[in-house]
C-alpha cells in the first residue's frame, strides 16, 4: 500500500506550470526514509481524475498543499475525497499553517501541519502517536504539543529537492521576461525573510509561527546546481529565495564558489531594490562575472508614500532607480513586481506606477491586482475600513479583486491590469483609454 498521496493545488494566476519547493522537499525527505509518495498536480489533472487515481492507489494518507488562493478548491476537493475514500486527510502549506483551526472546521480536513512538513509527515507515516508530533493540529483541541510548530532548523539535514514528482513542463518553465524565451529551473537556497511588508505573510510567519530565516550551506547549493545542470537541459537557474543576496557575505561566497567550481550557467533571483542599491560595486561585478543574468525586484507602486507608509516597505524611488540602473550598467536584466487596485488609488495613480516602471527601465514588469492576504496587517486595516468584500471568492489575482473600490468598478480593474501587462514598456494613456470606453 503506498504511503502518501500528495496533492499540489496549482491552478490559477500563473500562465505557466511551476514546481512547488515544499512538495519537492517533502517528497525527497519521505523517500529518503523509505516511504512511497505519489504527487498529483491540479495544473494537469482534473479533480475527478485525481480522486479516481487516489481511490485506485488506496494510500495510507492524503496530503493537500495549499495557499490561500487555492484553499476554496482544496476544501471542495477534500470534501469529495472524504466521501470517496476513508483515510486521514492532512492539510499543509502557508495557509493551513497560519489558519489551522479555520481549516480543521471544514469537512474533509482531519489534520493540519503547522510549519514544515518533512519531519512531521515522516513521524505520521511511522505511526508516531499524534500527541508526540510537534506542529500537528487535530480536530480535538486537546493535544499538549499542538501549539508548537513543525520546523526544520537546519536545512542541510534535508536531501535535495525531488524533481521527479513534477512533469517536465513544470520543472523547466519557459517564459520571456523581456529578453527572449528562456528555459528556467527553480532552485531554493534559503527559507524566510526578515522584513515586515504589510501585504506579505513573512511577518506573520515570524510572529505567529516563530519561524526564523534559514540558509543552506553554499557548498551544498553548488553541489546541487552541478547535479541539476547535468540532469536537465535549460538556460538558467532561478532562485526562489525571498531575497537571495540579503546576506552580502554569503552572496560573495556563492559567487566565488560558483566561478571556482565552474557551474557555468546563468542564474537569476529575487531581491529587494534597497538591497541591490546597497551592494558594493565589487559584489555587483562578481554576480555578473559568476553568471547572474537577471534580478527580479518588488517595486510595488510608483507612489513612495504608499510604498513606505501603507505597505511598510521602506524603499525610496531613488533607491529603486539606482538599483535598476546598477543592474543595467553591468547588463543584468531586470523585472519589477507591481500591485494596482489600492482602494485609495485613482486611475492617475495607476498611470504613475506604470510610468515609474518605464522610468526605471525595467526589462519586464509584472502587474497584479491587490489581494490582501488573510492575517496580514494590510488585510486587517482594509477589513476594518470595510474595503474587503468577504462574499467574493477570487481564485485568480490577475482577473479578480476582493476590494470594494470606491471609484473604479470591479470589472474595469482586471481590464486595466491586462492593458498594463500587455503594453509594457510602450507608453500608454490610461485616463484616455478609460474615458473613451476602451477599458
Ligand atoms: C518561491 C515562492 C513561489 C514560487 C514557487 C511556488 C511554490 N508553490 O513553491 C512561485 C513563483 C511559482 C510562486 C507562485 C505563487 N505564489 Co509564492 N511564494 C514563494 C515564497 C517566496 C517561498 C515559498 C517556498 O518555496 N518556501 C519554502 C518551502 C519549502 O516551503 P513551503 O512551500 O511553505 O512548504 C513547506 C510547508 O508549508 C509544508 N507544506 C507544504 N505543503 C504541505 C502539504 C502537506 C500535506 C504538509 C503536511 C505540509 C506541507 O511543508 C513544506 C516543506 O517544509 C513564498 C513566501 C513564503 N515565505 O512562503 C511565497 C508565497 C507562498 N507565495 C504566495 C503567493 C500568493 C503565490 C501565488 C498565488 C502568486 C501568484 N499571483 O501567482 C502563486 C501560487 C503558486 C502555487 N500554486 O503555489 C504567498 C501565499 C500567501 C498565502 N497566504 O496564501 C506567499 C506566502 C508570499 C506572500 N505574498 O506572502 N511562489
Ligand atoms: S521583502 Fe519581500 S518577502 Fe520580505 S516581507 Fe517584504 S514582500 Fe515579503
Amino acid at each position: 500500500m503506498p504511503d502518501l498521496a500528495l496533492i499540489y493545488l496549482n491552478d490559477g494566476p500563473a500562465s505557466y506550470a511551476q514546481i512547488s519547493i515544499g512538495i519537492g522537499s517533502i517528497s525527497a525527505y519521505l523517500r529518503s526514509k523509505g516511504h512511497q509518495v505519489f504527487v498529483f498536480d491540479t495544473y494537469y489533472d482534473s479533480d475527478a481524475s485525481i480522486i479516481e487515481k487516489i481511490c485506485c492507489l488506496q494510500p495510507k494518507m492524503i496530503g493537500i498543499s495549499t495557499t490561500e488562493i487555492h484553499s476554496y478548491h482544496a476544501f471542495t476537493l477534500s470534501e469529495t475525497l472524504k466521501d470517496s475514500i476513508n483515510v486521514p486527510i492532512i492539510f499543509g502549506g502557508i495557509f493551513p499553517s497560519l489558519f489551522p483551526r479555520y481549516c480543521l472546521n471544514r469537512i474533509g480536513v482531519d489534520l493540519v501541519c503547522v510549519g514544515d512538513g518533512e519531519f512531521l509527515l515522516n513521524q505520521l507515516l511511522n505511526e508516531t502517536p499524534y500527541d508526540q508530533i510537534h506542529g500537528l493540529w487535530t480536530k480535538e483541541d486537546n493535544l499538549g504539543v499542538d501549539r508548537q510548530i513543525a520546523q526544520v532548523d537546519c536545512l542541510d539535514n534535508l536531501p535535495w529537492l525531488d524533481y521527479t514528482v513534477f512533469r517536465y513542463n513544470s520543472i523547466i518553465s519557459v517564459n520571456d521576461f523581456g529578453d527572449g524565451y528562456k528555459r528556467r529551473l527553480f532552485i531554493s537556497s534559503s527559507r524566510g525573510c526578515n522584513y515586515s511588508c504589510s501585504f506579505c505573510c513573512n511577518r506573520e510567519i515570524r510572529k505567529k509561527l516563530k519561524q526564523k530565516m534559514r540558509y543552506r550551506r553554499i557548498n551544498d547549493v553548488i553541489d546541487e546546481m552541478l547535479f541539476l545542470k547535468h540532469k536537465f537541459s535549460f538556460d538558467e537557474f532561478f532562485f526562489t529565495d525571498e531575497n537571495f543576496i540579503f546576506n552580502e557575505h554569503r552572496a560573495r561566497e556563492f559567487c566565488a564558489q560558483y566561478i571556482e567550481r565552474r557551474v557555468n550557467k546563468h542564474f537569476g533571483f529575487l531581491a529587494r531594490p534597497d538591497t541591490v542599491c546597497g551592494l558594493s560595486d565589487a559584489l555587483i561585478n562578481d554576480l555578473k562575472l559568476a553568471g547572474c543574468s537577471r534580478i527580479h525586484m518588488g517595486v510595488e507602486t510608483g507612489d513612495e508614500e504608499i510604498r513606505k507608509n501603507l505597505l511598510n516597505k521602506h524603499v525610496s524611488d531613488k533607491e529603486i532607480l539606482n538599483a535598476f540602473e546598477r543592474c543595467r550598467k553591468v547588463d543584468i536584466k531586470t523585472a519589477s513586481f507591481n500591485i494596482i487596485g489600492f482602494p485609495t488609488e485613482t486611475i492617475e495613480d495607476i498611470q504613475r506606477t506604470y510610468d515609474f516602471n518605464i522610468e526605471i527601465k525595467a526589462d519586464y514588469a509584472f502587474f497584479s491586482l491587490l489581494y490582501p492576504l488573510k492575517g496580514t496587517k494590510l488585510y486587517r486595516k482594509y477589513r476594518r475600513e470595510d474595503y474587503i468584500d468577504t462574499s467574493q471568492i477570487v481564485d485568480n489575482y490577475f482577473h479578480g479583486s476582493i476590494i470594494r473600490h470606491p471609484t473604479i468598478n470591479r470589472e474595469t480593474l482586471p481590464k486595466i491590469r491586462s492593458h498594463l501587462q500587455s503594453n509594457f514598456p510602450q507608453s500608454i494613456n490610461l485616463m484616455d483609454a478609460v474615458k473613451y470606453g476602451e477599458l
